[in-house]
């Protein structure tokens, strides 16, 4: 089966980045793409067949590809957005998922980033934020119930998207920051929760059987390996001044193409 991977250059002008939680502070371009690259290159090395879409200067966001689009086995969701200087993002993303699924969208008044939307199977977990509202929401649910997804609310706080502060790390396992989301909500999980000396810890990719992880968290890495997982680091220095963690900046979806 092959898998693959949507990810988007870093932009030129990601120092005008959105911020919400963090300070602005200098971003260092050259050393944002040469980080990003080795996240494509780890991407390729787990065996992603890699879409990479040319970066805008216009855009400053546009590495974080996750937020445009929702992609599911049966069809996928452009979001709209929630900040409006994202929105211009989206035609490159639809492009490139054209030939692999048919696609929805959410429509005004709703807005939905994909960094507040975690997919475990037929449920999606949706964070309420500054990102993603009730008509985001409600108009997800509307699309997926015919494929037979549930669409379930969940509250937080403190981080930018519900991912975050909760990622899929393996087959029943989630990583989760238990001070920014109530571990209540994910009841029949084994919850492998971040170290309390490492806040920002709880975004993860898994990919196959492996879980892509950012730098810096040593403690919270020790307790997925302890878990048994196998976990592969990259540095993230740059895009994290941008709000950014691993998840962010890829969509990754069995390759198959629309009938
Ligand atoms: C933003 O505020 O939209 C970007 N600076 C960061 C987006 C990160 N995306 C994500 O967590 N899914």
């Amino acid at each position: 089966m092959s898998i693959v991977a949507i990810t988007r250059e870093v932009s030129p002008g990601v120092e005008r980045c959105e911020l919400t939680h963090l300070e602005r502070g200098r971003i260092d371009y050259e050393l944002a793409v040469e980080q990003h690259r080795l996240y494509v290159d780890c991407l390729v090395e787990l065996g992603c067949d890699v879409v990479q879409l040319s970066g805008d200067t216009e855009l400053p966001d546009c590495v974080f590809v996750e937020d445009i689009a929702v992609v599911l086995d049966e069809v996928a969701i452009l979001t709209r957005p929630g900040a409006a200087s994202r929105r211009a993002e989206t035609p490159a993303v639809r492009a490139a998922l054209e030939p692999f699924r048919s696609l929805e969208e959410i429509r005004e008044p709703g807005v939905v980033d994909g960094g507040d939307v975690l997919v475990v199977d037929r449920r999606l977990f949706v964070g309420l934020s500054t990102r993603t509202n009730e008509s985001g929401l409600e108009q997800l649910s509307g699309l997926l119930e015919p494929y037979g997804y549930e669409v379930l609310p969940v509250e937080f706080d403190s981080c930018l998207h519900l991912k975050s502060a909760v990622t899929r790390v393996a087959e029943r396992t989630l990583l989760i920051q238990q001070e920014w989301v109530d571990p209540g909500r994910f009841a029949g999980f084994e919850l492998i929760p971040v170290d309390p000396t490492e806040p920002h810890g709880g975004n993860a990719l898994r990919l196959r059987d492996t879980v892509i992880y950012a730098d810096g968290f040593e403690r919270t890495r020790g307790r997925m390996e302890a878990h048994g997982l196998k976990v592969c680091t990259v540095d993230q220095s740059e895009l994290k001044k941008a709000e950014g963690g691993v998840t962010c900046c890829s969509l990754i979806f069995e390759g198959r193409e629309r009938d």
